[in-house]
């Protein structure tokens, strides 16, 4: 009976200390005060969700671009697909938001919808990929510098193998991308001249699933013998050609040697573990980057065009000095 009492008690104070709290927060006035107005409203037209990279940039955006930081953000992933993506971009313009942040999944095709923007006088930030149309039709763009990616994952293969006569299969990334082109460019570059043969070369399109089809068929046709290095577009393609190798009694990182890009986690333990040998990164981590830019431009302050990231590189070894302290 005792305790049912002390109970009551019990349940009486919390109750008053509850009560009192609620009145100290009216008090403090730590209500939203909502509706102040000066909220950005921001649409971003996301790629999708095709790799652990692009996860990485989708959560550090939304951090970047959150209520606290005085955004209202409208986000879309477009699945990969650019049609949607543009029909994403449209819809931004019919919700009149205040300006359009794009990770734009391929380099063409976005001439007419930049234009519409512009008609509607909305800015337009490109994060993480590039567009060919005029940089007329977006006021600034922050990514990394994927040319110099592939030519540091060239200048590796280059040193490591370009004395002996190496046969070399390569995993793309999505048709027709920025980062697929400029590091095939990139790499293509430091290799010329070596004794590293490309034999093969087809899309991923930068998924876990792609790379391992891919190289697969790559293996159907020459046997793991037949290939000495694998590189890569994505730690995605690459950590698929890791199982396909291993399904077909190789052994990755010693066999086929694997050079890749974006140092994402899973991608790192690889490297870690000895199964990839090589891996260039590609920092996902542009909300800050691309929010600072947006405010700027709404203020009508100036800024720089093309904006880049920094990026390293890893070999085994440094991979295990750093994996257990990175952010992504
Ligand atoms: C590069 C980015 C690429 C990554 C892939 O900045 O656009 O797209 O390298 C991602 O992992 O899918
Ligand atoms: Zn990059």
């Amino acid at each position: 009976m005792k305790t049912k009492f002390l109970t009551g008690i019990a349940m009486l104070g919390a109750l008053a200390l509850v009560a009192a709290g609620c009145g100290s927060d009216s008090d403090s006035g730590s209500g939203s005060g909502g509706g102040s107005g000066d909220t950005i409203k921001v649409g971003f037209a996301q790629t999708g969700s095709e790799s652990g990279w692009r996860s990485a940039n989708t959560e550090n955006m939304k951090q970047a671009f959150s209520k606290e930081n005085g955004f209202d953000l409208v986000f879309n992933a477009a699945d990969n697909d650019p049609a949607a993506q543009i029909a994403a971009v449209r819809s931004f313009i019919n919700q009149r938001v205040d300006a359009i942040v794009i990770a734009p999944i391929v380099e063409d095709g976005w001439d007419d919808v930049l234009q519409e923007a512009a008609d509607a006088d909305i800015p337009v930030v490109l994060e993480d990929r590039t567009v060919t149309s005029s940089d007329d039709l977006y006021a600034s763009w922050v990514g990394d510098d994927f040319k110099k990616e592939g030519e540091t994952a060239g200048q590796w293969a280059a040193d490591n193998f370009g004395d002996t006569p190496t046969k070399m299969v390569v995993l793309e990334g999505t048709t027709g991308s920025a980062p697929a082109n400029d590091r095939a460019e990139g790499f293509d570059s430091a290799i010329g001249g070596t004794q590293i043969e490309k034999i093969d070369s087809q899309t991923g399109d930068f998924t876990r699933d792609g790379g391992k089809k891919v190289m697969e068929g790559f293996l159907q046709k020459y046997g793991v013998d037949g290939i000495d290095l694998v590189f890569a577009h994505n730690d995605d393609m690459a950590l698929g050609a890791i199982e396909a190798i291993e399904a077909a009694g190789g052994k990755p990182g010693e066999d086929i040697k694997i050079v890749s890009i974006d140092a994402v986690h899973d991608g790192m333990q690889a490297l870690v573990d000895g199964k990839i040998n090589f891996i260039v990164e590609c920092n996902p981590l542009l909300g800050d980057y691309a929010a600072d830019l947006v405010k700027k431009v709404l203020d009508g302050t100036d800024v720089d065009k093309q904006n880049y990231a920094e990026d390293g590189s890893f070999t085994q070894d440094q991979a295990k000095e750093v994996i257990d302290s990175r952010p992504y």
